[in-house]
């Protein structure tokens, strides 16, 4: 108990850190074009539960490493983070007016802006991760790509791509895994394997690392498909019970809610199995682990 309090005030000390960071990212609202930057600070800050660059803080210094050469790392990945919420809010996509407990940003500043919002976030987040002056370019560039697949094509927008064509489609349990581990799985893996590489770690820590943010990030979506259908609007901060009338593809869809739930929990042990090497170094992992399959936001 006493050890889970001493890691939350870590976690809240890091937090403190990222929206500092943040605040460095994306140009002033004074500064033109005034509305873009509003726009973009108004996505990202108040944020949500910061949990992915939390994950790139904690990766790192599970490998020995520093907070301050991974805080670019943790950035980038909020950016790449709230872009994709942007556009997936969009009356294209989702059609959402709610997000984080307030207007979604279309809806506060127009569909267009939102669309270039998104856009400039999306860039923003390669040029916080590659421009800082210090620290290793080489570990950089590779964090780049790590970051540049997980987000593309093969990853979380190519796994948004087939949610959208298969909603209405028959439930089938390879197709949901397949889509939900590029969709929301494949970043959290890059949070981690980044935050593994910016704090110096090895290539077989940065492996394994990716694996255990991947199968976290599985059971986070498995949690977020439950909230779905049995959470509170005013506590998740977005429109919920969505997923079913848009006939999408999720895990209590397709497995039920018991079973979920287990799949979920079983990942979360599988990602805290994989990483048991690191002994008291993955504390702070483990105990991420277990709030994501315990949160009720
Ligand atoms: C539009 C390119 C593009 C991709 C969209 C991430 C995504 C793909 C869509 C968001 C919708 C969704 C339900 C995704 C799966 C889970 C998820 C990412 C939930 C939101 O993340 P949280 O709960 O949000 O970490 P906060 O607000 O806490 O940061």
């Amino acid at each position: 108990m006493a050890l889970r309090a001493e890691i939350r005030g870590h976690l809240d000390d890091w937090r403190r850190q990222i929206e500092e960071h943040l605040g460095h990212c994306v140009p002033s609202e004074k500064t033109p074009p005034q509305k873009l930057h509003e726009a973009m600070r108004y996505a990202i800050f108040p944020g949500g539960k910061r949990l992915r660059p939390v994950l790139t803080l904690a990766a790192a210094t599970a490998v020995g490493g520093q907070i301050e050469p991974a805080l670019p790392g943790a950035c980038a990945v909020e950016l790449i983070h709230t872009y994709s919420l942007v556009h997936d809010d969009l009356p294209a996509m989702d059609d959402d007016d709610l997000r984080r407990g307030r207007p979604t940003l279309h809806k506060a500043f127009g569909e267009a802006l939102a669309i270039l919002a998104g856009d400039a976030l999306l860039t923003c987040a390669f040029d916080t991760l590659v421009s800082p002056s210090t620290g290793d370019p080489g570990r950089r560039l590779q964090a780049a790509t790590a970051l540049a697949r997980a987000a593309g094509s093969s990853g979380m927008v190519g796994g948004q791509v087939d949610d959208l064509n298969t909603a209405g489609q028959q439930h089938d349990r390879t197709h949901v895994e397949s889509i939900h581990r590029r969709k929301t799985a494949a970043l959290l893996g890059a949070c981690t394997s980044i935050g593994a590489l910016l704090g110096g770690g090895s290539e077989g820590q940065v492996a394994l690392l990716e694996r255990f943010g991947e199968q976290l990030g599985l059971a986070f979506q498995i949690v977020d498909d439950l909230l779905d259908l049995d959470g509170t609007e005013s506590i998740v901060g977005k429109s919920l019970r969505k997923d079913k009338p848009a006939g999408k593809l999720t895990y209590p869809g397709v497995y039920g809610r018991e079973a979920s739930r287990r799949k979920a929990l079983d990942l979360a042990e599988g990602a805290k199995r994989e990483i048991g090497c690191l002994g008291t170094d993955g504390e702070i992992l483990r105990s991420i682990a277990d709030d994501v399959v315990e949160r009720s936001f």
